[in-house]
């Protein structure tokens, strides 16, 4: 529901006349808002009752000129590029079929942590015992009258002049089990487009919303401000969610996770918050398939911050012969045991958001054989022929315009192509597209993965010793920042389960929520955790990662099968020497690769001791506290 307290009575009730206009024009809106649409629009009277108080609630807040609700037909969506071509937002790409370029406002061009903010009741149900009242690492708690404020601030009035967008969308194939719906609001075409590839969106969702009218309310207004073709509000964003409510509202921002509101806020933010309820996991994970040269086929599950490898992991090309990997999905794994006790996890998502610098045809072959066609790329550079250029792709040619518009070449000191650009791609034309992404019921996991980028002092891969030392490694994960976020520098940030941006409720109840998995009767994944980024003094990576990964994934698979390839060390378990196949690497400094720094452990022992002290606190797991000190012990004894 949306919140008129703070707004005073013959306000709503003024807002409230203004928005039965807009919507007693919807049908005819509809020819003038999204121009060229040979199908009409579902009528309002299609929705569900509770959909439609969400629709006209919003439109008396926002008090749009139009309302538009989106059916997912391919009439609409030409509609919407005709009217972004118009607005500025897009242009063609006219080397590739179907694919345009947005630039965006450079003040809006990666998720801002900082304004993004979980609503509670009570803080604690969002930040750990230990940061109460203060500033904390682990999420931003807002109390429920100052988000009353926040919306009444920004929301009365901003899509004035704009048409307002209703999309039902389903994360997850529509009608699984595990899929849940949510409706977005937005006054952004770029937004509807972008949901249309990430999400399944339209008149089915309407359909599946009859037989459970159960959705998340998701209003989103890019607000005002910012440059013509991208409005927004930069120094106003706001990203707020309120899980007892299954709200999210989201103001001021058109850029990725910010406005793509099923993505991190629903699917991770929210999700997290209702896989506790219900006993899953919502995890920040690529999933994929990997059949190993007899032709027996596994699932693995991987969970890297932002940036740190998850779309390229997930497409990868094997340089070993004989396997093969199939992707599910590059972001988000929804995973829940089934009545056999095995996890099964699906991917909610219906397209991908990757990184574009650094793809290349030696890099991610598969993303370049699926970024051709019906994409949009944003913020990276355009070559003359009406192509896309990014650092990473090749040599740069001559005559680029870069994210900027501004005219560049190789001498300038500034990137062509932001390093957050990105992708936006409908997952089923990837060509390694797994058979059963779509299942109704999830592919069965039979490995987990964590990682992070860790330059110094972290083995290329450890397998824990068991369930709960593997959510130890996943509560002590740390990474170099990425420019997803506004984040500077290469600083190493503690990114527990590369989730701390996503948590929707208090971490310490999340560790408690991983620690419960193991149930009587249920298999439980192997958890290991990978580095694919250490450098040698002289900064070079000592690994070559892509491709040549599927050696690392080689012995993960072994290991499922209980076979005796690993040695002890004081971290967990690592290939015993000569177990992880390097055949035809070359030079491969393994001595450096796999060292365990004795003073190096002692000191992120420490930092990790500090780190569930001051940010967590009494919230943490008793099993938490004494797995450091197994670390500890073990490091000290080595
Ligand atoms: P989000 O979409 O932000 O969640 O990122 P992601 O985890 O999907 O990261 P992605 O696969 O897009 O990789 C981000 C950057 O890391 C790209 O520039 C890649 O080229 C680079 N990268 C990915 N895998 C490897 C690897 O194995 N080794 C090295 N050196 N770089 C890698
Ligand atoms: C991430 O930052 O982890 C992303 C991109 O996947 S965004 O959709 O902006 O969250
Ligand atoms: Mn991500």
């Amino acid at each position: 529901m949306l919140h008129f307290k703070t707004i005073p009575e013959d306000y709503v009730r003024k807002t409230v006349q203004c928005a039965q206009v807009a919507l007693s024009c919807t049908r005819a809106s509809h020819q003038t808002a999204v121009r060229g649409a040979n199908k009409p629009a579902p009528q309002l009277a299609a929705l569900t009752p509770k959909a439609r108080s969400f629709v006209e609630r919003s439109a008396a807040l926002c008090q749009p000129d139009h309302v538009h609700v989106c059916d997912g037909s391919e009439g609409e969506a030409s509609a919407l590029l005709h009217l972004m071509q118009q607005q500025g937002t897009l242009k063609p790409l006219t080397k590739y079929e179907n694919c345009w370029l947005a630039r965006t406002d450079p003040a809006d061009v990666a998720r801002v942590e900082s304004r993004t903010f979980i609503c509670s009741e009570k803080e604690r149900d969002v930040i750990p015992a230990a940061r109460l009242g203060q500033k904390s690492a682990l999420g931003n708690y807002i109390a429920p009258p100052d988000y009353e404020k926040v919306v009444a601030d920004r929301f009365p009035g901003c899509m004035r002049g704009r048409t307002m967008y209703v999309i039902p969308f389903s994360m997850g194939p529509v009608g699984s089990p595990l899929s849940k719906i949510g409706i977005e609001i937005t006054d952004s075409p770029y937004v509807v487009y972008s949901m249309r590839v990430m999400t399944r969106i339209g008149s089915k969702v309407l359909e599946a919303l009859r037989q459970d009218e159960t959705f998340v309310r998701c209003l989103h207004s890019v607000g005002t401000g910012g440059v013509p073709g991208w409005p927004c509000d930069p120094q106003r964003t706001v990203i707020l969610h309120r899980p007892v409510d299954n709200e999210i509202i989201s103001y001021g921002s058109g850029y990725g996770g910010n406005s793509l509101l099923g993505k991190k806020c629903f699917a991770l933010r929210l999700g997290s918050v209702l896989a506790r309820r219900e006993g899953w996991l919502a995890e920040h994970m690529l999933i994929l398939g990997i059949t190993d040269p007899k032709g027996r086929k596994r699932y693995i599950a991987a969970a890297f911050p932002s940036a740190c490898g998850k779309t390229n992991l997930a497409m990868m090309t094997p340089s070993l012969p004989g396997y093969k990997v199939e992707c599910v999905g590059d972001d988000i794994a929804w995973m829940k045991f089934d009545s056999n006790g095995v996890l099964r996890a699906i991917n909610p998502e219906n397209g991908f958001f990757g990184v574009a610098p650094g793809t290349s045809a030696d890099t991610n072959p598969i993303a370049m054989a699926t970024v051709f066609k019906n994409t949009v790329f944003t913020n990276v550079a355009e070559t003359q022929d009406g192509g896309v250029w990014w650092e990473g792709m090749g040599s740069a040619p001559e005559n680029l315009t870069d994210w900027k518009g501004q005219p560049w070449n190789a001498n300038k000191n500034t990137p062509a192509a932001h390093p957050n650009s990105r992708f936006c791609t409908p997952a089923g034309q990837c060509p390694i597209i797994d058979g059963d992404w779509e299942s109704a019921e999830g592919v069965p996991i039979s490995a987990i993965l964590l990682g992070g980028r860790r330059p110094a002092g972290v083995p290329l891969i450890v397998e824990a010793r068991d369930w709960k030392h593997g959510v130890f490694m996943g509560a002590s994960m740390r990474s170099e920042a990425t420019a997803a976020a506004e984040h500077s520098g290469k600083v190493v940030m503690h990114d527990p389960f590369a989730m701390r941006p996503f948590f929707g409720y208090n971490f310490g109840d999340y560790l408690k929520h991983w620690l419960s998995m193991p149930q009587p009767k249920r298999q439980m994944p192997k958890i290991f955790h990978v580095n694919w980024f250490r450098k040698s003094d002289e900064g070079k990576f000592l690994w070559p990662g892509f491709g040549e990964n599927s050696r690392v994934l080689e012995w993960v698979l072994r290991r499922c099968d209980g076979e005796t390839c690993h040695q002890e060390t004081p971290l967990g378990f690592i290939p015993k020497d000569g177990e992880l196949n390097i055949k035809g690497l070359g030079d491969i400094d393994m001595k450096q690769l796999f060292s365990i720094p004795q003073d190096f452990w002692l000191k992120e022992a420490d930092a990790i001791e500090k780190y569930f002290k001051e940010e967590v606190g009494e919230d943490l797991p008793k099993e938490m506290w004494d797995e450091l000190e197994i670390l500890r012990k073990n490091v000290k004894h080595s």
